[in-house]
């Protein structure tokens, strides 16, 4: 017999356990559906050496809770992966929500039922019905592995970045990495000093930064907690939300010794997301900017790596517009002589054996551990694992075939009413939890509108975004992307990394203020862009929409 809910959500992360706590706040009868057995979503499963937030601490938690925000602990400048589980784990305890989340459970296929205007959402175990279905899944949670030939035959331990279990000891191990985007980085850091060997074998290098990661002393958090709400209304007004004034200088504007100034204190002081938008505004739409930046790190790896032939292998060629990266000490490690460094543009990987990795120039790599740190299938990829069928019988998955991975607002798809995604594709490119905050407090506001017209006899009410709004969507998303150089480099934000996959923005890149603006307006105009949900609804007053914290 099937379990029904006002609410189901999908994933206990960030976005699934603010969505059930304000579904709980309505007087929901709601629920999560987590595949983990436990809450922490990509943190729960990105459990890898030396994972990390590089987002300052102070901004990567809830908004919310003042209380937490004020006296809830961190150390450092930058949150460690074990630390974001506990503290995702502290709020799911504080709020009472484990009880409402159904752990172990894995959703296999969710159809909508027009007849009763629900869903019904096959689990493993067993059948839910919800009127809404708020999909929480993260945006990198389905693991991409190499098409290697013979990658099944590797006799030693091979994991991927986000499948580490926890009981593997790399110490004194010959280790292979495959990959050195943002977490191959950050597992070469922290293994090279433990293991025999490392041998990281790299396609396409990037440019990383120090992460300038560091203790935060009692008086800086105090002054943090004195100004916080100062710092909110700052990350409102940005484009990131990362914490810190990004810059309106155009490169243009300084001379030569200028630029190097600012750059060398970027370097000094650290974060990749500062190096790309703190002292120019423009390296992500100028190309002569970009180069110079992309020259700056070149002329850093050859200062760094003694090795030159190493530190040839190490400089990226490509532009600098990826999801920008930093590290711990990264180019370092490439000093010692355990660490070593295979470019596979040079020497591609031709097979995998039993023993290791042979390569195009004849070597074979004899391995005990294969790292996979070789990234995700993104956005709509964990949708597309689950089928969801709409109100046309068509299902998502095919839907996006037809269309690519189209939303309106990032929060919902049309023939797909009742659903909703916090942090769906063509969300917000921006700090995911400030970023996910205002896709929950939309989504509750929608749920809570369309519950209160429905009860007042609107029977046939449902909260599903319009053909054409969608569209519009697509369109300023792809041309907002268009007009950065992010669009000439294939990376995951894209689907490039994904071979097949359609190639087509999968974010907003116009920032939280201008997301917040879109919102505010939609909100505004009576939910513009979905179906009707409420007559008489524009003379409203805002804070009656729930959306006030907007
Ligand atoms: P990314 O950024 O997608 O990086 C994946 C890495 O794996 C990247 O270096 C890829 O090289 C490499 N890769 C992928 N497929 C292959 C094959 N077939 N052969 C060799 N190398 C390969 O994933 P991450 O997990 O590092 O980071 C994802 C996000 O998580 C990150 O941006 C943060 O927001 C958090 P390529 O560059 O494609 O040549």
């Amino acid at each position: 017999m099937a379990t029904e809910f006002d609410a189901v959500v999908l994933g206990a992360g960030f976005a699934g356990l603010y969505q059930l706590k304000r579904l709980h706040d309505l007087g929901f009868h709601a629920t999560i559906i987590e595949k983990a057995p436990g809450v922490g979503g990509t943190w729960y499963w990105n459990r890898y050496p030396g994972v990390m937030s590089d987002t300052e601490s102070f901004l990567y938690r809830y908004s919310w809770d003042k209380e937490d925000l004020h006296t809830y602990p961190w150390s450092h400048r930058y949150v460690q992966g074990h630390e974001v589980l506990e503290y995702l784990d502290h709020v799911a305890n504080k709020y009472q929500l484990k009880k409402n989340i159904h752990f172990n459970t894995a959703l296999k296929s969710a159809k909508w039922m027009p007849g009763v205007q629900k869903w019904s959402l096959e689990t493993s175990k067993g059948t839910f019905v919800s009127r809404y279905f708020v999909g929480a899944v993260g945006i990198l949670s389905i693991p991409v592995y190499p098409d290697i030939p013979g990658r099944e035959t590797f006799q030693g331990r091979s994991v991927h970045s986000c499948q580490w279990p926890q009981d593997l000891d790399c110490s004194d191990k010959r280790v292979g990495i495959i990959g050195s985007g943002s977490t191959g980085v950050q597992i070469i850091t922290a293994l090279a000093p433990k293991v025999k060997s490392l041998t990281c074998f790299q396609r396409n290098p990037q440019y990383t930064v120090p992460s300038g990661n560091r203790p935060v002393t009692a008086e800086e958090r105090q002054s943090i907690n004195d100004e916080y709400s100062q710092i909110y209304a700052e990350m409102k007004d940005s484009a990131l939300g990362f914490g810190f004034t990004e810059s309106k200088v155009m490169f243009s504007s300084k001379t030569p010794e200028e630029r190097e100034e600012i750059f060398e204190y970027l370097w000094e002081h650290g974060n990749g997301m500062r190096f790309m938008f703190e002292g120019f505004a423009d390296i992500t739409f100028n190309r002569e900017a970009n180069e110079a930046t992309c020259d700056f790190i070149r002329k850093k790896i050859s200062e760094i790596v003694k090795d030159p032939v190493k530190a040839h292998k190490l400089k990226p060629t490509q532009l600098y517009a990826r999801r920008p990266l930093c590290d711990n000490g990264y180019y370092e490690q490439f000093n010692r002589e355990n660490v070593d460094i295979v470019h596979l543009q040079e020497t591609p990987i031709t097979k995998i054996t039993p023993n290791g990795v042979q390569t195009k120039d004849g070597k074979s790599y004899e391995l005990d551990i294969l790292i996979y740190a070789t990234g995700f299938d993104a956005a709509e990829g964990a949708y597309n694992q689950i089928e969801i069928t709409g109100s046309q019988g068509e299902t998502l998955r095919q839907r996006w075939d037809r269309l690519g991975p189209t939303s309106y607002l990032g929060v919902s798809v049309p023939g797909f009413p009742n659903f909703l995604m916090a942090f769906g594709p063509q969300c917000p490119f921006a700090n995911a939890p400030p970023a996910i905050e205002i896709h929950v407090d939309l989504i509750t506001a929608l749920i809570k509108d369309a519950e209160s017209s429905r009860l007042s006899g609107n029977s046939e009410v449902v909260i599903e975004a319009l053909d054409s709004a969608e569209a519009a969507w697509v369109s300023k998303c792809s041309q907002i992307a268009t007009s950065s150089l992010f669009s000439q480099t294939p990376s995951w934000l894209f689907g490039q990394n994904v071979p097949g996959k359609r190639v087509g923005t999968r974010f907003y890149f116009g920032g939280i203020k201008g997301f917040l603006a879109d919102v505010e307006s939609v909100v505004q105009n009576n939910y513009e862009g979905f179906k009707p949900i409420k007559e008489n609804m524009v003379d409203r007053e805002a804070s009656e929409t729930g959306t006030s914290k907007l």
